[in-house]
């Protein structure tokens, strides 16, 4: 049945495919400028030629990896099959495609306007020319397609200091970012958890400060509580990233965050921070109140042994050096910050900032670099013009950069930040907004009320991955972060290079063709959950996104999954729970309200642990917030929650720690059930600091989450609420 189902699918898709074929645009994403079908059809034959002109040979390569045809330079005589060549008269990153049944031409205004050519080229082949299971010949209908980018700065940037991301892996973002035509890679190289980037002067900065772990100067975060966790690019490594990069028409932009998020540099290089009585909580690991000590002139010297290096390696523009979330109390207990102020006639602890910044500021320049800065640096301060802001709290930090005159990139949290989860109860940050593609892809600079100014400041934009959640999820079976990732990054492309665009028809392009394109890819990217609705004793679930909806029935089979065909006659519809499937792709699960309901049975929380000052255990029984303890948690300890009346349920999650960060939990542990609040029997063990009680045969008097391992580090334990689920009728 499966098999069945599954070839007409193939054929559905095969005959969608072909139209978008033919329709002028091709349902290429980002969406070009203009584009008309031509009479005619083009073959791409095992014979056929990529020519090009003498300086585009990494672009024909590049393009020879897809398919699989002789790579000459342009001469005179050449056959010229598909020819690549720059043509100075069109916009830098503009091209010109054309594709008549003679041959297929690619001009572009620079080697990067031929990129998009042929990124674009690539699109209107089968979609299977991405997995490499596409065999020529290839026709192809002819047209004509002249397309620019609407701005010049379309970035993603990648969070590979809280999560370790291997050069390869890092690679295969690049490759799946350049089919997007996202033209630079902000990497955030250093932070709180780690330095990742070899400095020939300092090696112990990547040496040390590359890895946490239990024996490590720098403690386990995130995730690895128990060993060694961790890596950093070498100078080698870095450099063939970037050439990789560079093929692509990608630019790395590196970034080192300063002078906050400097735990790791504050662990390797302790001298650094200020000179002050540190008050004892320091002592129990990691503080995110680590910053350099801004009147500390060796910091300075230290800061330009790596300018220096990062300048030569990296051949970017620009050098990232953070600016964001700096808590300025250290400086307020430091004699020689004070001091400094008082020299300097200053007023307010910001404004050591501004001193630190435009001295790093002039450092980067002395290197030939423009600074780009987090949006907090660029507030009430001298920064220089010359810097590139990116505002990332909200709009209204991005409208004020760009106001004063900064040149900026766009990425407020609530439109780009990826690391937010796309709805309640799926995984991922939700500080800034829970949101899904259609939110990125609406985001307009006139209706956030730029003015015609501000609009011309606006660089680009920027879509983010901050990772502290990514290596929780490294041992699932996806990959967390293109999940999370695609299609929002689709949506980014088309606002960065066509300024956006109705919702309809940019989701007609996406599912009809670039869906299809992405799973050749490999991509596990998420689907909408499917449309669930119960009447006259039928279940129905739909699915816009053109995949296949399965469904599981609680209790039966152990979670056995059906493909759903029909409506499904039941009387017990909250059993049902669907989700859709597209290749790699996948959707949450879904299912009628009732599944979803929760209750909210009334219980006392007592630890072995003493309770925090400001998140009180009352919020947790009230269930309206988190609560924390004093300490992290040490083999034994425990936390009770005790029911007034014993709760009748189906499934119970009690959680220790927080998804957005799961640091403050017991990392290994177990959870006991007691039906008379006497007696207890252990039931299960904590994953990722949860643990989860499954059609209990007894009503719950009390359950104790016992915790089975010391020491990570961390100041506190997060306590939560129980997440109760009824019994269904
Ligand atoms: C805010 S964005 C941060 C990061 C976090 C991120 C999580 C920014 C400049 N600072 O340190 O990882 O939120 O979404």
């Amino acid at each position: 049945m499966a098999k069945i189902f599954l070839s007409i699918l193939s054929l559905l898709m095969l005959s969608t495919a072909s139209a978008s074929a033919t329709t002028p645009d091709g349902g290429i994403v980002p969406r070009p400028r203009h584009a008309e079908l031509r009479d005619g059809v083009f073959t791409i034959l095992t014979t056929t030629q990529i020519t090009h002109y003498s300086d585009l040979r990494p672009s024909a390569c590049y393009l020879a990896e897809y398919l699989p045809l002789q790579v000459r330079q342009y001469n005179a005589d050449s056959r010229g099959d598909i020819v690549l060549r720059i043509d100075k008269n069109l916009e830098k990153e503009g091209y010109i495609l054309d594709i008549s049944p003679e041959g297929i031409t690619i001009d572009g205004g620079s080697a990067g306007g031929v990129h998009n050519g042929i990124v674009t080229l690539l699109q209107l082949l089968p979609a299977k020319i991405y997995s490499g299971r596409q065999h020529l010949p290839i026709k192809i209908a002819c047209r004509r397609i002249e397309d620019a980018p609407r701005y010049a700065y379309r970035g993603f940037m990648l969070d590979v200091a809280r999560t370790w991301m291997e050069a390869d892996e890092v690679k295969l973002f690049i490759e799946r970012l350049s089919h997007h035509k996202i033209n630079k890679l902000h990497l955030h190289l250093a932070d709180d958890e780690a330095w990742r980037i070899e400095i020939l002067t300092h090696p112990e900065l990547a040496q040390k400060g590359g890895f946490r772990g239990p024996e490590e100067v720098v403690a386990a975060r995130y995730g690895a509580f128990d060993r060694r966790y961790g890596g950093y690019y070498t100078q080698d490594q870095m450099r063939e990233i970037i050439k990789f990069a560079a093929a692509r028409n990608i630019e790395i932009i590196p970034e080192i965050d300063l002078p906050g998020h400097s735990h790791t540099l504050a662990r390797v290089r302790p001298e650094i921070l200020c000179r002050y009585t540190p008050d004892t909580n320091a002592s129990l690991g990691y503080d995110t109140r680590d910053l350099l000590c801004v009147s500390r002139e060796e910091n300075y010297a230290l800061l330009e042994d790596v300018i220096a290096e990062l300048a030569a390696l990296f051949p970017s523009e620009y050098l990232h050096i953070g600016g964001d979330e700096v808590i300025t109390s250290q400086w307020q207990r430091c004699p020689d910050c004070q001091a400094l102020m008082r020299r300097k006639g200053m007023s307010k602890p910001t404004e050591l900032q501004h001193y630190f910044t435009a001295r790093v500021s002039a450092i980067a320049a002395r290197y030939g670099k423009r600074v780009g800065v987090w949006n907090e640096a660029s507030e009430g301060s001298t920064l220089s013009k010359d810097a590139l802001v990116y505002g990332w709290k909200d709009v209204a930090t991005c409208r004020k950069a760009a106001a004063k005159g900064f040149e900026t990139v766009v990425m407020p949290g609530a439109w780009f930040y990826f690391d937010m989860r796309q709805s309640a109860d799926e995984a991922g940050h939700d500080w800034a907004a829970i949101f899904d593609v259609k939110k990125p892809l609406s985001f307009s600079l006139q209706a956030q009320g730029f003015t015609a100014e501000e609009m011309q400041n606006v660089a680009g934009f920027e879509g983010a991955f901050f990772s502290e959640v990514y290596l929780s999820h490294r041992d699932y079976d996806y990959n967390y972060i293109y999940h999370l990732t695609y299609p929002r990054i689709c949506a980014l492309s088309e606002v960065a290079w066509a300024g956006g665009g109705s919702w309809e028809e940019f989701y007609s392009r996406l599912r009809d063709s670039h869906y299809g394109r992405m799973e050749a890819m490999g991509i596990e990217f998420r689907l909408f959950p499917p449309k669930v609705s119960y009447s006259d004793g039928q279940l129905t679930a739909s699915s816009s996104d053109g995949g296949t909806i399965y469904y599981t029935i609680d209790g039966e089979n152990q979670g056995e999954h059906h493909i759903y065909t029909s409506p499904i006659k039941t009387t017990t519809p909250a059993r049902y729970a669907f989700h859709t499937r597209r290749g790699p792709a996948f959707s949450p699960e879904a299912g009628v309200k009732e599944r979803f309901s929760q209750i909210r049975p009334k219980f006392t929380l007592t630890s072995s642990m003493t309770e925090s000052e400001r998140y009180k255990f009352s919020g947790v029984e009230s269930y309206s917030r988190v609560g924390r303890t004093t300490r992290a948690g040490k083999q034994g300890d425990w936390i009770l929650y005790t029911f007034d009346e014993a709760v009748k349920c189906r499934r119970m999650l009690i959680r220790t720690g927080n998804v957005q960060t799961p640091r403050y939990l017991f990392e290994a542990g177990y959870l006991e059930v007691s039906h008379d609040g006497k007696n207890f029997t252990r039931v299960c063990d904590l994953d990722h600091g949860c643990g989860l009680i499954e059609n209990p045969t007894q009503p719950i008097k009390a359950v104790r989450v016992v915790c089975t391992q010391s020491g990570n580090g961390a100041r506190f334990v997060t306590v939560q609420s129980p997440k109760v689920w009824p019994i269904l009728k």
